[in-house]
């Protein structure tokens, strides 16, 4: 009898039995899917690590660990990935381990996907309905003796620092409400104090945006709603000494068209940005709105300050949404190269009620900041970050916008001197650490992985150990790495006097 299961020829019994990963920028080079943990003592290391240089470095990196229910899927919905570089005694352990979301044991325990789009709940298998969407994929937080995995969309998942087992999500034993928790909570480094928001904190398109505040001890002390002025994402804020401010982008959501299974963003041109600002230990009614550019887009925040009246942002601006499939969405076509950006700082005046700000660029273009934890808030003559070298070749296929950094920045501030230190070509570099100097007029160091593409087409990694203020001088150290790492998206360091 004719057996309708039975392969039809040999042919078919070659054909995989999963689906392949997609053939798209979010899967390829740096991009390309690694999943594998590991653990590794002693890594090899070519220099000297710098005497002092105690601590843990860890880094998020999103990591699918199946091919994805969608073709068009993209690299912001990988499962989320923790490293650790261990610094101690002269020597670096390694470990990297995918965080144990509710989403990632229910993939695992079904081996193959069953969350649908980039944030978009509406394509997910009947069979998952009601689990926690969330990858946990963005940034390693340290806060209070807690380690936590974040991504904006959920809440976070909490990591044993010293294993990287993950012990659960994490709502500060119920007494959070928001359903969402940023990847980008600030720390005030006097008062010890974490501020936090979440923007859809009542549902995805939800227009509410929680803030809360957590003290030193890790309680939760604070948590108040407000509503957004549209559907935008917000992906980051800041304080300072006095105030929280909110800067919303013109990147939208809708449930109609998340219902109809279509995409979670799409970047309007058309629309201005509102920036909320409030007092920080005050009350939600205190905001004030107000408007910018129309189109502009930011991720990130180097920092803000107060200096009298004033407010200042320093932040990554570009003239539009800096993801293609962001742009594409919302019907956007330019050429990733041809969007021009700089390193502004955007000034209110809160004596005065006007609705606009004065611009003023401090630098050129680029992304991903790092200052001293301690200027958090604060006034502060230098900062970090990652630029694009035009003279540094064709840029390595990864990260997001699917074209690595290829350059690191050393700026001081407000109008001071500006040093590049730029990558041979081939070369990738992810946003650094920074590590505070142990005794006054010491060296700070950062840290950062930068991946080189070899001939193969395939990819080596190494963490450089760079002086924060000699960057020309290139790295004292690095750390070479047993695995390709993928394109990180934020790290933290922790001092080993601060770790179990
Ligand atoms: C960003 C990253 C995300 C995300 C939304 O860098 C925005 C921006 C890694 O996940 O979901
Ligand atoms: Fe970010």
């Amino acid at each position: 009898m004719h057996d309708p299961s039975a392969p039809a020829d040999n042919q078919t019994s070659l054909v995989p039995r999963r689906p392949r990963f997609p053939d798209s920028i979010h899967f390829q080079g740096l991009n390309t899917p690694i999943g594998i943990e590991a653990s590794r003592a002693c890594l090899p290391v070519i220099g000297v690590l710098p005497e002092g240089l105690e601590g843990t470095f860890f880094r998020a990196v999103p990591d699918p660990a199946h091919p994805p229910m969608f073709a068009d899927d993209n690299i912001l919905s990988g499962d989320g990935m923790i490293s650790a570089f261990r610094f101690h005694d002269g020597v670096v352990d390694f470990d990297i381990r995918y965080v144990r979301t509710a989403r990632y044991e229910a993939e695992n325990n079904a081996q193959r996907a069953l969350f649908g789009g980039y944030r978009n709940p509406y394509t997910d298998d009947a069979s998952v309905a009601g689990i926690d969407r969330t990858v946990a994929n963005t940034t390693p937080v340290w806060h209070a003796g807690r380690l936590y995995m974040t991504k904006e969309d959920g809440r976070p998942y909490v990591i044993a620092p010293d294993t990287l087992d993950t012990q659960g999500s994490w709502s500060y034993d119920g007494a959070l409400r928001s359903e969402t928790v940023t990847a980008h909570a600030r720390v005030d480094p006097e008062t010890g104090e974490m501020f936090l928001f979440g923007y859809e904190a009542a549902g995805p398109c939800s227009l509410d945006v929680s803030y809360a505040v957590v003290d030193a001890q890790g309680q939760l002390v604070r948590e108040q709603w407000f509503q957004q002025p549209y559907h935008g994402m917000i992906h980051d804020f800041a304080i300072t000494q006095t105030h929280a401010v909110f800067p919303f982008f013109p990147t939208t959501t809708d449930l109609a068209r998340l219902q109809a299974g279509g995409p979670k963003w799409a970047h309007e041109q058309n629309l201005e940005c509102r920036i909320g600002i409030m007092p920080r230990s005050g009350d939600v009614s205190g905001i004030r709105w107000f408007t910018g550019p129309k189109g502009a887009s930011a991720f990130h925040i180097m920092n803000a300050h107060d200096e009298g009246d004033l407010v200042h942002l320093d932040l990554f601006i570009s003239e539009t949404n800096a993801f293609g499939f962001m742009r594409e969405a919302g019907g956007i076509h330019v050429d990733q190269r041809a969007i021009r950006g700089a390193f502004e700082r955007w000034t209110f005046d809160m004596a005065s009620d006007r609705e606009d700000f004065a611009v003023t660029v401090l630098g050129p273009p680029g992304d991903m900041p790092r200052i001293r934890d301690a200027d958090c808030g604060r006034a502060y003559g230098k900062g970090w970050y990652l630029t694009m070298n035009p003279q540094g070749g064709p840029p390595l296929p990864g990260g997001p916008v699917g074209a690595a950094f290829n350059a690191l920045v050393r700026i001081e501030l407000p109008h001071g001197r500006i040093d590049l230190m730029p990558l041979p070509p081939g070369h990738a570099i992810s946003e650094p650490v920074h590590v505070p100097a142990t005794q006054p007029g010491g060296s700070e160091w950062l840290l950062c992985v930068v991946d080189r593409a070899a001939e193969d087409g395939s990819f080596k990694s190494e963490v450089w150990v760079l002086d924060a203020n000699k960057l020309v001088e290139g790295p004292i150290a690095r750390v070479q790495v047993p695995l390709p790492l993928r394109a990180q998206v934020h790290g933290c360091w922790v001092p080993a006097d601060q770790l179990p």
